[in-house]
């Protein structure tokens, strides 16, 4: 399927939800995530929920039952612009973003970047009610375990680790198949020049022109690097470590 989808040029849609639309007026205006749009590859739309709010005021949040501090975000302005966009398409996801949600990693930017349409609710103040998570929403998201003061930086995240996947957003210089986390390990060192910097040299190997060499220089210093850094990822279920033609498979 994902060769399929590949061939056919596709436009992948994220709607993102928000009670503050201005915060996510930068990261979709400039490099990649720009370019992918004016390719026709992705679209991004920021809805900003403020319309659909309640009454005159278009009121977004109240106080949460039973007492205790922060508003909570209501259910009828969220319902009102989900469907609302759900008149347009059909969605694969309606995923929250909250910091109680599933850690998003490498593999979860794989799984999304294969999907069309894809909203994003962010959440805010106290969160949303309870209701809206129960019915409404298809997967909850988290961006690592601390807290955001709202869901528009980690839904920017999300968006820009997903886009960037979709095939012809990136060139052979930057493609994402050599990225850390792609194949379980870390990405290995790399030089520019000059090759020699007041006596900080570059290593040989790379100098030689010898591409087995250089490849094989490069996942060793791959896996170096990740049981040093990130030894967690080793024998993972995305770990490419598992032996090959090199030292490294020796010393595990
Ligand atoms: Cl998705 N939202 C908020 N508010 N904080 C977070 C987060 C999301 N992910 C990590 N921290």
């Amino acid at each position: 399927m994902a060769c399929l989808t590949s061939i056919w040029k596709r436009n992948m849609r994220i709607d993102i939800i928000t009670v503050l639309p201005g915060l996510l007026e930068g990261p979709f205006s400039h490099s990649i995530l720009k370019r992918a749009e004016e390719k026709g590859l992705a679209t991004v739309k920021v809805h900003d929920l403020r319309p659909y709010g309640i009454g005159k005021q278009h009121t977004l949040d109240d106080y949460a039952f039973g007492g205790g501090a922060g508003m909570v975000m209501m259910i009828e302005p969220i319902a009102s612009c989900l469907e609302a966009l759900k008149k347009e398409r059909a969605y694969d996801e309606v995923i929250y973003m909250t910091p109680d949600g599933q850690t998003f990693d490498q593999p979860m930017a794989n799984a999304f970047s294969l999907k069309e349409n894809l909203i994003l609710l962010c959440g805010h103040y106290k969160g949303v009610d309870e209701r809206v998570r129960q019915h409404l929403i298809t997967k909850e998201v988290s961006i690592g375990d601390f807290v955001l003061s709202g869901g528009e930086l980690a839904a920017a995240v999300v968006a820009d680790a997903v886009i960037r996947l979709i095939p012809g957003v990136l060139n052979d210089e930057t493609s994402a198949l050599t990225d850390s986390f792609q194949d379980g390990l870390l990405a290995p060192p790399v030089y520019t020049r000059p090759a020699d910097y007041n006596g900080w040299k570059v290593p040989e190997v790379l100098l030689s022109g010898h591409a087995a060499n250089i490849e094989s220089w490069r996942f060793d210093e791959s896996v170096r690097r990740t049981k040093e850094r990130r030894p967690d990822l080793i024998g993972g279920p995305f770990s490419s470590e598992k032996g090959g033609n090199t030292t490294a498979q020796n010393d595990s």
